[in-house]
């Protein structure tokens, strides 16, 4: 048996409850087959695949909050330490009721090869707790991040593990928890990114995610002799990557008919009012039967429905596994011609097989929701300067790192044969980096 092989038997044997786990590292070790069969004997040597599926540490909870009846809730909380062979640990918080330690240690696995691929000097970490912020009011989010971080701060860092937000955390939340780490350590760190524009935050953080997908999505279509301007998309999603990936795809000229959340969709036939979607998101915090109300032309549907809907390119933004083999078939046959992933492994393995193999362009998350965790890095330094840059040159930056990753991945593809499939070339090119880096630091 390969040493790949060995491996990914191992992880299945040693990870069996995990299966989001299981699933990211074995897209990942698949993918990074032809390198490490040329360089399988150092690798072997230095347990390299071994340690790469291993995290370094992995940090549990217990979070108790009360609510505004005076209740007391307990919560898990977590900070999966992934690998700093390249720079700190660095990745999101996610607040939501599915989060449980395998689904940390995918995002975490992941977020590994994307910080790699931006390019900037950041290792890979994640974190959360199975809290739901649905519902709640400001008073009892901002109780429950104070004890979150309670925690937290012991394991944090701005050389050592810099958090963000990511599901059910965003502005609001990075507030609360940054305002706890001041006053349990006295000390303005940068801790934290995604921070209000107030106290340290960057311009464009909180659009980078969606602005970065596009960025990279245009890149990717101009190599292949195709653009956006004209094209009919759908995206999933109306959280934070997924509003800013339909303001940047209609700047760019395309028209977006299509958004959801957990429990509906939306279809607007005139193209989705990003005006209209960030009231209803990021101001009211209300379901999508909001939308509908301030557009009566658009039409709203309870339960899944976005991969229905014919277009020219899809954008999943929400979650992990939203878009299945039947959902891949619909859009295939509704003539799609591209899947670019705002979310972090959106589409199942199944499914990116069955869009590659139809001859569909794709883009894997880990390289082209890069931009986030990107700009995040730019925060970092933007903090250690005690400057602040401005948006134009936040955004020309990140369209800079949006544009070297879609030539990084297209080149590490063809450098080993599979010109056009971004899934090996993303993979590729994150791995080489952090596997020189792990073998030039000794075993640890
Ligand atoms: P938000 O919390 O802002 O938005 C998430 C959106 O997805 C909401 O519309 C939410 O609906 C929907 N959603 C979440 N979970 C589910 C579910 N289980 N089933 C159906 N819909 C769901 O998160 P973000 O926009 O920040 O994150 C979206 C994706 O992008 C995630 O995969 C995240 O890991 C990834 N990502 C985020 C980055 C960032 O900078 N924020 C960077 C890179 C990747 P509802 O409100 O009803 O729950
Ligand atoms: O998945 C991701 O890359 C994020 N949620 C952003 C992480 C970050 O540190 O900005």
């Amino acid at each position: 048996m390969g040493y790949v092989d060995e491996v990914l038997e191992d992880v299945k044997k040693k990870n069996a409850n995990e299966p989001e786990f299981l699933q990211a590292v074995t897209e990942v070790l698949d993918s990074i087959r032809p390198v490490v069969d040329r360089n399988e004997e150092l690798y072997r040597k230095n347990a390299l695949l071994e340690r790469l599926v291993e995290p370094d540490r992995i940090i549990t909870f217990r979070v108790p909050w009360t609510d505004d009846n005076g209740k007391v809730h307990i919560q898990r909380g977590y900070r999966v330490q992934f690998n700093d062979a390249i720079g700190p640990y660095k990745g999101g918080l996610r607040f939501h009721p599915s989060v449980y330690v395998g689904i940390l240690k995918f995002l975490g696995f992941e977020q590994v090869f994307k910080n790699s691929l931006t390019g900037l000097p950041i290792g890979g970490g994640k974190g959360g707790s199975d809290f739901d912020p649905h519902g709640k009011s400001d008073a009892e989010v901002m109780r429950f991040c104070q004890s979150f971080m309670s925690e937290l701060y012991k394991y944090i860092g701005e050389n050592t593990d810099v958090p963000a937000g990511d599901i059910g955390v965003g502005g609001r939340e990075v507030g609360y928890l940054y305002g706890q780490y001041k006053r349990l350590t006295g000390r303005y760190d940068s801790i934290l990114t995604g921070k209000g524009l107030t106290f340290g935050g960057s311009l464009i953080r909180t659009e980078a995610t969606g602005y970065g997908l596009l960025y990279c999505a245009e890149e990717i279509l101009k190599m292949n002799g195709k653009s956006l301007e004209g094209k009919t998309c759908v995206v999933s999603g109306s959280g934070n990557v997924a509003i800013y990936a339909i303001e940047k795809a209609e700047q760019l000229g395309a028209k977006v008919v299509t958004c959801c959340d957990s429990t509906g969709w939306i279809y607007d036939p005139d193209g989705i009012d990003v005006a209209v979607l960030k009231d209803v998101k990021e101001v009211k915090r209300a379901r999508l039967t909001a939308y509908k109300e301030a557009r009566p032309n658009a039409e709203y549907h309870e339960g899944r429905g976005v991969w229905t809907v014919p277009c020219d390119y899809a954008f999943p933004c929400a979650t992990q596994n939203e878009l299945g083999l039947e959902d891949a078939k619909t859009l295939v046959k509704n003539g799609c011609q591209g899947v670019f992933e705002g979310a972090n492994m959106p589409t199942t393995l199944e499914a990116t097989q069955y869009i590659q193999k139809s001859g569909l362009l794709f883009t894997p998350g880990k390289a082209s929701n890069a931009g986030g965790v990107a700009t995040s890095a730019l925060e970092m330094s933007q903090n250690a300067e005690r400057l602040s840059w401005t948006a134009a040159e936040v955004d020309a930056k990140l369209k800079d790192i949006m544009v070297n990753i879609a030539h990084n991945m297209s080149d590490a593809a063809e450098k080993y044969g599979f010109a056009g499939n971004y899934v090996v070339g993303a993979n590729i090119a994150g791995f080489e980096k952090v596997a020189e880096a792990m073998i030039a630091q000794g075993v640890y």
